[in-house]
């Protein structure tokens, strides 16, 4: 009775180059792979539920100079391209994301959830700059867990637990495929890249600091004034009443706000609320085999 509309939910995930994806996106791929990037394009990159939305309304105010009205000109899904995306005709008008970005003038914000060693090669031949954005795997799968159940592209999550242990398989349930592998492959290549690898967690603890970083990395000077707008304009409540952020104009048949908002809690250590004592130590135990040797750290709640 869930799956209203046109388009029911998605029996199964396809696989794109070994990482479970959905079918649609994996029909697009042959367009993704050839994509021609431009040198001034932007990369938003993310595992899902990690803060995209957030950090490309950010983008989106400082490519504006802080002009509300102008970020207002569209959805944020169409302001910034995503760039693996596409969704069957029958679902939504939406373009794939690959002509939207055809259509887009320079310089471009691109949002991609790509694993690093799928990202079109373009990318790294005209040196684009790329910010990364990673949240602690715990908020990220209770995220995540809700937005199978309103975007109706995901197979049915079934019960939470069900899903912690896709989500720590990292098997054939779970779109974009292992988390660990995503915010390490994309760590790992910091160094060598023009990449800035930003976290949700220092973006709610201070975003201030975090807003810097990213004018810095981008080489561009604001008035101080703009960046309080950016800031006020960016945060959580803003976003969820604001239409042009919160995906309230995506058809109901894709995206169902009444199972679960887009912008749901936009907190940190809401796995707190969810987790049994059993299901953190599981998960804590799984967590510290799959991090080990590295130096990327993660904050579980601020
Ligand atoms: S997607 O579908 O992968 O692009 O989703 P993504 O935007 O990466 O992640 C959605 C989660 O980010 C939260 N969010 C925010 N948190 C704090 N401040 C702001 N401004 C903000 N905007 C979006 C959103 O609420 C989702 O997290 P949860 O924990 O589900 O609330």
């Amino acid at each position: 009775p869930q799956d209203s509309g046109r388009y029911g939910r998605q029996e199964e995930l396809g696989s794109l180059h070994g990482i479970p994806l959905y079918k649609c996106f994996v029909e697009g791929w042959p367009q993704v792979e050839d994509f021609q990037a431009r040198p001034d394009d932007l990369l938003i990159a993310t595992y899902p539920k990690s803060g995209t939305t957030w950090l490309s309304e950010i983008l989106d105010m400082i490519y504006h100079d802080g002009d509300v009205e102008k970020c207002r000109r569209d959805a944020i899904f169409n302001r910034v391209p995503f760039l693996e995306m596409k969704v069957p005709e029958m679902l939504t008008p939406c373009p794939a994301g690959v002509e939207l970005l055809e259509k887009t003038p320079s310089p471009r914000l691109v949002k991609t959830h790509l694993p690093i060693q799928l990202l079109p090669t373009s990318f790294w031949d005209k040196n684009c700059k790329v910010i990364y954005m990673a949240r602690n795997p715990k908020d990220v799968v209770i995220s995540y867990y809700y937005f199978y159940q309103m975007a109706k592209i995901h197979p049915d999550p079934g019960t939470l637990n069900e899903f912690l242990e896709t989500f720590m398989a990292a098997g054939v349930g779970l779109a974009y495929g292992s988390w660990y592998e995503h915010v390490r492959g994309w760590w790992e290549k910091k160094q060598e890249k023009q990449l800035l690898y930003l976290f949700y967690e220092d973006m709610k603890k201070d975003p201030q600091q975090e807003v810097q970083k990213i004018l810095r990395f981008l080489g561009k000077e604001v008035a101080e004034g703009t960046v309080a707008r950016i800031l006020h304009h960016t945060s959580f409540q803003e976003m969820r009443k604001n239409p042009a952020a919160n995906y309230e104009t995506m058809p109901t048949a894709f995206m169902d706000h009444s199972l679960s908002p887009f912008l749901r809690k936009g907190i940190s250590g809401d796995w707190k609320n969810h987790f049994t004592v059993a299901q953190n130590e599981r998960f804590d135990r799984h967590y510290r085999e799959h991090m080990e040797g590295s130096d990327l750290h993660f904050q579980m709640e601020v």
